[in-house]
């Protein structure tokens, strides 16, 4: 067989074998998954997280559900906890473990976005992090510090669907996505839902907000290693207009922006989009008011980062998100 016979062949059996496990994993999401009072256990758990490739061993056997699938124990939890005694760029560390809702989102295992965990089944990110990407190739992982250390297997999730907004690339408006793991995700001191904001009408203007991410800690430079927190104050959408260079058109209702105009230094960047805006409470947890969307480069003066204002979609959420146990107490 001469090479372009080969290779011919070669292409046919990569799309054969990417449009069955595209269908292997629709027929799990849509089927496999409802009984078993809602959480049946019978879907082929055993991606393979090391590579990302060998796929659906074990497919359709009956098997037990692990005792984190029970839905009781799962929504007898706490949001918006922190762990701390307690960039980005400019801002820094994080301390191990201090934000347990972060989610990194891996594309054919490569990093490029982050997540919030808000119950046992959904992530919350940025429409931006799923459009136009096959979503059977996007890896999630929980529970990690130092993405870099490949010593520490990190708790993964694959997405069985993708639940997106009307996202359009032309205005970055409503830049806001679902996804829905594979499986549950076990709840621990290292993995903790994060919380939603209660009062729909809530503008944050002024709080002190804190965005956490793996990005890039300047404009064109790489992704970090380790997590990063960078705090940054809401501005009203009045002042993000009037005191930078963005437009009306630019900043629409459903975004917000936080950062220090005519100051800069500080802000989220390339990598940290799809990850959360989070602000504290009264009561000490914390809730997630914005999810990290776009801006006019990083850290600059006139440009602060813009966010996708998550008071907007509440309603979305609950609704789309509702076969996953969110935290009770
Ligand atoms: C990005 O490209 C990106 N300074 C994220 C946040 C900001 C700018 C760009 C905000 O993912």
């Amino acid at each position: 067989m001469n090479v372009k016979y080969q290779i011919i062949l070669c292409i046919i059996l990569i799309t054969f074998c990417i449009t069955s496990l595209s269908a292997e994993r629709n027929k799990i999401g849509k089927g496999k998954f409802e009984a078993y009072n809602g959480y049946r256990y019978t879907e082929a758990k055993s991606l393979d997280d090391a590579n990302g490739m060998k796929l659906f061993l074990n497919r359709n056997r009956e098997r037990k559900p692990p005792a984190h699938d029970t839905p009781a124990s799962a929504c007898s939890c706490k949001c918006g906890e922190r762990n701390d005694e307690s960039r980005i760029v400019g801002g820094n560390t994080a301390m191990i473990n201090s934000y347990p809702w972060m989610a990194r989102l891996s594309y054919f295992n490569r990093f490029y976005c982050g997540g919030s965990l808000i119950n046992d089944r959904y992530v919350l990110t940025a429409a931006h992090c799923v459009k136009g990407f096959m979503w059977f190739m996007i890896k999630v992982t929980f529970g990690e510090h130092d993405r870099c250390d490949d010593s520490i297997r990190p708790e993964t999730r694959f997405v069985l669907r993708a639940i997106s907004q009307k996202f359009s690339y032309s205005n970055f408006d409503n830049d806001m996505a679902l996804l829905r793991l594979n499986d549950r995700v076990p709840i621990t001191d290292h993995i903790r839902p994060i919380c939603l904001p209660s009062n729909k009408a809530e503008t944050y203007v002024g709080k002190s907000g804190v965005a956490t991410g793996w990005g890039t800690v300047r404009e064109d430079g790489k992704p970090s290693c380790v997590l990063r927190e960078v705090d940054v104050p809401v501005i009203s959408n009045q002042d993000c207009i009037a005191k930078t260079n963005y437009t009306a058109k630019m900043i629409t209702d459903n975004m917000m922006c936080a950062g220090y105009p005519g100051v800069g230094q500080k802000d989220s960047c390339q990598g940290d989009s799809g990850g959360p805006l989070i602000v504290e409470r009264s009561d000490k947890r914390y809730e997630i008011m914005g999810i990290v969307s776009w801006g006019n480069g990083c850290a600059r003066p006139s440009f602060p980062g813009v966010y996708t204002r998550v008071t907007r979609y509440l309603d979305w959420i609950h609704e789309n998100a509702k076969d996953g146990c969110f935290c009770n107490k």
